[in-house]
């Protein structure tokens, strides 16, 4: 009697301690997190947040995207401006981004067929092979002005202010120097030299625009 009270104990005491043991694994999967983040999307020339623009330049934008998920991620990061619609800037592919990792995917963008004026930029990352418990934060914005060359001062014209003001003074500097000032750079090679004003300003002198 005594031996079958014992034994009766101990297979209530392996079954509990079986369904914890069950219990404690679905609380591990239960605690996996699939998570990514567009925290900056950011424009930029030479390294610097630019947003004021000119068609003759190729910018960069930078996507910063964060796994704030528990579980390495492949990652799919896309860049868009709008006019008119989305018009894409790239696609790149982000492989194994750890857990609270934090990293920078870079595009190359051309502004060459960019209308005038402003324009929204879009980034977006989506998990590949799994679902992301927070949409919610997968995009990110930000904006660039593109404006005609010879408006260093962005008030529509290319005018005696541009060129007496501000090209004048930045004249013969390059990046590094005090006086180099990157929006009077209309090719964006790094000098204000005279292939800024003779090649691309003055075809623009007096004109105006709107946005
Ligand atoms: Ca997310
Ligand atoms: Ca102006
Ligand atoms: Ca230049």
């Amino acid at each position: 009697m005594e031996r079958k009270a014992v034994s009766g104990i101990m297979l209530i005491l392996l079954l509990a301690s079986t369904l914890m043991l069950a219990f404690n694994i679905q609380q591990v999967k239960a605690s996996e997190t699939y998570d990514v983040a567009v925290t900056n999307v950011m424009p930029n020339k030479h390294g610097h947040e630019k947003h004021y623009v000119y068609r003759t330049w190729t910018i960069n934008v930078n996507v910063t995207v964060l796994n704030n998920g528990t579980e390495p991620a492949n990652i799919t990061v896309s860049a868009y401006y709008n006019e008119s619609g989305w018009h894409e800037i790239g696609t790149q592919t982000l492989t194994n981004l750890a857990p609270t990792a934090q990293t920078t995917v870079t595009f190359s963008w051309n502004l060459a067929r960019v209308n005038l004026c402003n324009h929204t930029i879009k980034a977006n990352a989506t998990l590949i092979g799994a679902t992301d418990t927070n949409p919610a934060n997968n995009e990110g914005y930000s904006w660039v002005k593109v404006k005609m060359i010879g408006d260093v001062d962005g008030d529509g014209d290319c005018d005696v202010d541009d060129v007496f003001i501000y090209i004048s003074r930045a004249y013969g500097s390059k990046i590094g120097d005090p006086r180099y000032n990157v929006q009077c750079d209309f090719d964006g090679d790094g000098r204000v030299a005279a292939d800024d004003v003779f090649l691309h300003m003055a075809a623009y002198y007096q004109k105006r625009y709107s946005c």
